[in-house]
């Protein structure tokens, strides 16, 4: 087995060269070649990638097997190359359950605690007294997916004294957690929520999912936190949303475009906390013990646990 390694760029502090010497350390038997410098493209059987190029795939005629750096799989799913006979395994976790959890406490908190109102104040050197908190009992925040990360968010949600409700595709039985399913579930839980959470992978069915008509069903005042996809996000619909003060804010890790363009009004809008895709980067060593994990199983044709599902898209 040969592999061929590609990584698009070191986001959010993640280190490429440490994890291919981490792999390289891990995995001492095998070949790692780094694209594009691959004399021998079909001895290729496994490719590790985040955001492949366009011709990354060319001439990889033995494929079998490819490994995403990331948690998410849009990257891959969404390539137009990418060979239909061969498995597509993601990370799970491997460390970014911990800052995801952190990014969406602190943007819950931000949300409760009236920080973007209590900012804009402070800007115009207004004394608002009259800002309110609503009390952590009451403060519901409804999490779009019940996967890896939401689950490890909505406890440490719930352990901040939050009430908290997952949605999924599936039905689940959660504890502590109120779940919600299907399209019927999701006209249930958003009139109810204080924040909204997007930690869904994206799809077909997810793309541009906060939308104006799921905007309008949120209660005035909500707060958005999107930390799954750019593309879950219908841009247009949300700047309209807030600045007509249906939204009183949104904490954004993840745009349309990256880097978001300077032209962008998302930039300047003063209740948007832009972050630039760093919610929950890929750790190093946990992004290694799990590839080579996943490639162990691979080769004894066990499916590792980040086996995605590729007519499902996640
Ligand atoms: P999982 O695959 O573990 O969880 C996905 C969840 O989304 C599941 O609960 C799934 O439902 C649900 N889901 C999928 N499609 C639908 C749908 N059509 N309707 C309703 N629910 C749906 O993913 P992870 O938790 O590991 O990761 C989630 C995403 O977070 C990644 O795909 C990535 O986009 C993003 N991410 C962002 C990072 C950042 O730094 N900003 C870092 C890491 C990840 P079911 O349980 O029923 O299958
Ligand atoms: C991921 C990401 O999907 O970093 O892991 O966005």
């Amino acid at each position: 087995m040969s592999i061929l390694y590609y990584s698009s760029s070191d986001q959010g502090g993640t280190s490429n060269d440490r994890i291919l010497s981490g792999l390289r350390e891990k995995l001492p038997h095998k070949t790692i070649s780094v694209w594009p410098d691959c004399p021998d493209k079909t001895s290729i059987t496994t490719a590790i990638v985040w955001q492949p190029p366009i011709d990354f795939f060319d001439g990889l005629s033995n494929l079998k097997h490819v490994l995403s750096i990331a948690a998410g799989v849009d990257h891959l799913l969404g390539h137009p190359a990418l060979p239909k006979n061969v498995s597509v395994t993601r990370l799970t976790d491997a460390g970014m359950a911990e800052p995801m959890a952190q990014y969406v406490l602190y943007g819950v908190l931000h949300a409760q605690r009236q920080m973007t109102a209590l900012a804009n104040a402070q800007r115009n050197q207004l004394w608002r007294h009259d800002i309110s908190t609503v009390p952590t009992q009451r403060f519901h925040v409804g999490i779009l997916g019940a996967g890896v990360l939401s689950l490890v968010t909505a406890k440490r949600l719930v352990d901040n004294g939050y009430k908290v409700s997952c949605w999924s595709r599936t039905p689940k039985q959660l504890q502590g957690i109120a779940h919600f399913d299907g399209a019927d579930g999701l006209e249930e839980l958003l009139p109810q929520v204080n924040a909204l959470v997007c930690l869904l992978p994206l799809t077909p069915q997810t793309t541009g999912i906060l939308n104006a008509s799921l905007f309008a069903k949120l209660p005035v005042g909500a707060y958005l936190i999107n930390p799954g996809r750019g593309g879950h996000a219908d841009e247009t619909a949300l700047l309209d949303a807030l600045n007509s003060d249906h939204l009183s804010g949104a904490l954004l890790d993840v745009f349309n475009e990256e880097p978001l363009p300077p032209s962008s009004p998302i930039w300047s809008h003063p209740n948007i906390v832009v972050t630039p895709h760093v919610a929950a980067p890929t750790h190093e060593d946990g992004a290694v013990e799990q590839i080579a994990q996943s490639i162990d199983q691979l080769e004894r044709d066990e499916i590792p646990h980040g086996m995605v599902n590729r007519d499902a898209g996640y």
